[in-house]
């Protein structure tokens, strides 16, 4: 049986290549889903993907994740800058997990340069765009190995 990886997205990720296709490219959230599945299963990776405007959802959504998924990656969108309630989930499911954004954060305002995601994430990938959602597909497919040989 293929190892489960939970991709979850935040607020406003459903706008994808709806607007502001300058910032965050014209891939739609549906595309995004197919590529990521499309590279999980070249990857013998079953993905299941997911996003909700809800905070608290994102929460129970992390939470329940133990047991069922190997791994998780996330793009909290603006709750990345703000949520202790999400990192403490991240910190509590015990699991690997892969930061991802589609913009570089490290280069846009201030306020977007801390993510308290961070402080639970193996590893952060920012600023590829909609390519880098495949990028953590792999970095979770990384991840797993290396686990597996500890
Ligand atoms: O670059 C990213 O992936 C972000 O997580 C996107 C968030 C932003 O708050 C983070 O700082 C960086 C915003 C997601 C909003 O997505 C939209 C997509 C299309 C149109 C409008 C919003």
């Amino acid at each position: 049986m293929s190892a489960k990886v939970l991709v979850l997205n935040g607020p406003n990720l459903n706008m994808l290549g709806v607007r502001e296709p300058t910032l965050y490219g014209r891939a739609s959230l549906a595309d995004v889903e197919a590529a990521c599945k499309t590279r999980g299963a070249a990857l013998d990776l079953e993905v299941d993907f997911r996003q909700s405007n809800d905070e608290g959802e994102l929460v129970d959504w992390i939470l329940a994740a133990r047991g069922t998924y190997a791994a998780l990656v996330i793009n909290a969108a603006a709750y990345t800058h703000t949520s202790v309630a999400i990192l403490d989930a991240l910190l509590a499911v015990e699991l690997p997990v892969v930061e991802i954004h589609l913009s570089h954060i490290m280069k846009r305002e201030t306020f977007r340069r801390h993510s308290y995601v961070a402080e639970a994430a193996d590893g952060l990938i920012t600023g590829f765009g909609a390519y880098g959602y495949e990028l953590a597909v792999d970095a979770a497919a990384h991840l797993l190995k290396s686990s597996a040989k500890s």
